[in-house]
């Protein structure tokens, strides 16, 4: 068993998809752990984004991530790094599979619906940046 970390970004509970969005994860057989809704402050989203920071599309990624609720969620399941990136699809919606949450919902390279975990070791930092091991269940 594995753990990956993922976000339903603004975008999409602006839209009240999360539901849909659940139910994508969970028919792929990836199992919720944790999940909470919280509205990110700026520091919070520049540290969670804190590689990106040299990138022109920063500023504007963090501003986005804080613009309303998320929800955040730890997702278990065999494989369930890679399996939940498949299920995303590509960071560009234009170029993400049919059938995947960025393909179906995506408004744009930006606002893109989603966050997933990119490595095993990424996971760990990132289920533990936003859970303690009370909020875990399993
Ligand atoms: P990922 O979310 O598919 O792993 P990353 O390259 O880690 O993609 O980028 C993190 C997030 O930054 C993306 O999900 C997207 O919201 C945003 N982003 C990535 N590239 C661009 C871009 O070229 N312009 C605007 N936003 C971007």
């Amino acid at each position: 068993m594995e753990r990956t970390f993922s976000i339903i970004k603004p975008d999409a509970v602006a839209r009240n998809l999360q539901g849909e969005i659940m139910a994508m994860i969970q028919s792929a057989g990836l199992r919720v752990v944790g999940m909470k809704m919280i509205q990110l402050t700026k520091s919070q989203a520049e540290g969670f984004y804190a590689v990106h920071s040299e990138r022109p599309f920063f500023g504007s990624l963090v501003e986005y991530m804080c613009s309303g609720p998320c929800v955040v969620m730890c997702l278990e399941g065999d494989n369930a790094v890679q399996k939940y990136r498949d299920l995303m699809g590509a960071t560009n919606k234009d170029n993400a599979a049919e059938g995947t949450i960025r393909k179906k919902y995506a408004l744009d390279i930006e606002k893109n619906s989603c966050h997933g975990s990119d490595g095993q070791d990424t996971a760990a930092v990132e289920i533990a940046y936003f859970f303690n091991a009370l909020e875990l269940v399993g």
